[in-house]
């Protein structure tokens, strides 16, 4: 049986497409031709599974931001790659003709592996709202460790699946914080603006933001962060904002206006999906296997490494486990993936040379959460983008950069939703849990305690200021804070500790950090953007010295 087996409820898990180079082109040529954000998702489909024994020059673990930028930069300079990822291609609709679930009706497609929804905003009026679904390998993972809970993207595409869209640069005086050992001033000429061009990345237009019915609440979120004296800045975002436009005027399918988001976006935004994997494929250099899972990396007889993979079906059963050879393999299964398997692989001897900075300096983004409840004269709209375009940014005096985060729920709920990311600095450091056979992380829900005073510096003063409260109904009965989560991990195989300053592993050539793991704890922002051009700057120097 191959991975087409069905989930509980008869929904089909991708199909086993085989890339046809012909049909591919012309799709690429579309996407390339300008319309691709607004095309359907299934325009990139393309998967072509790996066989058990196969050598391959390049092998990336993981299909979000970092390494789609390893393989296609590795495929332009003339590399074969192969990507393996654990999640779905979502190159083919449900029965409900759509590739991705929407928010207010999670189903199977919805949650990695779980039979029930665990949504980031719990309650609501203080009842859970948390559902039965069937167990499937959907597309958004609540990954739990004793102290929190993290979400991330699991598919081809990674996070770019799943997330808000904010594409955010990190003000250049903050930079040597996030990365101390590089060079600023490549970053901001090349690196940045690379990153930018390729994923998308604009501005809403300010005039149509003003107007339009679906930003009420961004712009009450406005009026009351100016109100209070913080500065209040527009988020740039991978959103195609003329087919937002469109969404408003009702001309086109609606997707952000439809509430997608947590579970995938059906048209507008423009996930990988839509920007680097449709030039990927464009390379005929590159193939990928769904739904399959690395557990091993070790050193070949031979030269290069033997990596081990588990294929596995739609309810997450392994179907057939698979050696292959690479003469080069990058870690980009992200933060958390990364981190776990150079910690087993060190633990377990497999890889017993990685030094021990492998699994240390990983942190949350000082991602905390909170709702304010308004009066009845500042009504925050029934219509909500589910696309946050707005921040109110007090890093320099308060260490918080909070969003005006969407509440989509279809009502008005005269409630204003924030996700602050803080400065934090607090670290955690995953461990191999020999007796349980897994990975742990040391991080603690208290630790959440200084995100927490840093978001307050915002929020008392403009609960203050407006003669408001907290809202105490999201995320438990009389809890204010959502401390208990992150969307932003990152670290745990950190720049210029656990790798050179170019995310080679010290201890074996050939060896590749290149996603989220290489940044230590914090970006000071939302983090793509800061993970994709320090994938830019660290593969062409890996293509010009090591290839
Ligand atoms: P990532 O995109 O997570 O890709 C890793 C891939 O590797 C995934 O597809 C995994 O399924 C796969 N994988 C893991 N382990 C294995 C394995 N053993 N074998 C095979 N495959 C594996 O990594 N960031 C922003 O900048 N702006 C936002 O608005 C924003 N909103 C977010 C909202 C949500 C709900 C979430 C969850 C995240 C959000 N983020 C946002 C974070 C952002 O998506 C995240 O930092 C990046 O996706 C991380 O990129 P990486 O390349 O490190």
């Amino acid at each position: 049986m191959t991975h087409t087996r069905t989930c509980d409820n008869g929904f089909k898990g991708p199909s086993r497409r085989t890339f046809i180079a012909g049909t591919g082109s012309i799709l690429v040529g579309t996407a390339l031709a300008g319309h691709a954000s607004a095309a359907p998702a299934e325009a990139v489909s393309a998967s072509t599974q790996i066989a058990d024994g196969a050598g391959v020059v390049a092998l990336v673990i993981g299909t979000g931001y970092g390494g789609c930028v390893a393989a296609l930069r590795l495929a332009q300079a003339g590399v074969d790659v192969h990507m393996v990822e654990m999640g779905m291609s979502w190159d083919t609709p449900g029965p409900d003709g759509k590739i991705f679930a929407n928010t207010t009706t999670p189903d199977q497609r919805s949650f990695w592996l779980r039979t029930r929804t665990k949504q980031p905003l719990s309650n609501f009026l203080g009842f859970p709202i948390d559902k039965a679904i069937p167990r499937c390998t959907g597309i958004l993972d609540a990954e739990e460790f004793s102290g929190i809970t993290v979400y991330q993207g699991r598919g081809v595409g990674g996070g770019s699946l799943v997330n808000g869209g904010m594409a955010v640069t990190p003000r250049r005086e903050h930079f040597s914080d996030v990365l101390s050992s590089v060079n600023a001033d490549e970053m901001y000429n090349v690196y940045y603006p690379r990153a930018n061009a390729e994923l998308g990345v604009g501005l809403i237009d300010p005039a149509w933001f003003d107007t339009t019915a679906c930003y009420q609440y961004a712009r009450v979120g406005r009026k009351h962060a100016q109100r209070s004296g913080f500065p209040f800045v527009f988020v740039p975002t991978v959103y195609d904002w003329n087919y937002m436009k469109q969404e408003a005027a009702g001309t086109v399918p609606k997707s952000a206006l439809a509430g997608e988001i947590l579970y995938g976006n059906n048209y507008g935004k423009k996930s990988l999906q839509k920007t680097y994997l449709p030039k990927i494929k464009a390379t005929g250099r590159v193939t990928i296997s769904p739904l399959h899972k690395v557990t091993s990396v070790a050193p070949a007889a031979g030269g290069g490494y033997a990596v081990t993979i588990d294929q596995i079906n739609t309810t997450g059963d392994t179907l057939t486990t698979k050696t292959v050879t690479a003469a080069k393999v990058f870690f980009a299964a992200g933060s958390v993936g990364t981190s776990k398997l150079l910690v087993k692989l060190r633990s377990t001897g497999v890889l017993p040379n990685l030094n021990n900075e492998v699994g240390k300096g990983w942190g949350d983004n000082g991602n905390v959460m909170c709702g304010r409840a308004n009066h009845l004269w500042d009504p925050t709209g029934p219509l909500q983008s589910s696309i946050p375009t707005a921040g109110i940014d007090n890093w320099a005096s308060g260490g918080a950069f909070a969003e005006v985060a969407p509440l989509p729920t279809g009502i008005e709920t005269y409630a204003s939703f924030y996700l602050s990311i803080t400065k934090n600095p607090n670290r955690a450091e995953f461990s191999w849990n020999a007796a349980a056979g897994k990975v742990d992380l040391s991080w603690q829900t208290a630790w959440k305690q200084t995100s927490i005073t840093a978001a307050k510096t915002i929020f008392d003063k403009i609960n203050a200021k407006e003669g408001t409260i907290y809202r105490t109904d999201l995320f438990g009965v009389y809890k204010i804070w959502g401390d208990h989560l992150t969307y932003h991990p990152l670290g745990g195989a950190v720049l210029n500790k656990a790798t050179d300053n170019y995310g080679r592993l010290h201890g074996y050539a050939g060896l590749y950090v290149i996603d989220g793991a290489l940044i230590p704890g914090n970006t000071s922002v939302n983090p793509f953007v800061t993970i994709t051009a320090l994938a830019e700057r660290n593969i062409e120097k890996i293509i010009a010295t090591d290839l």
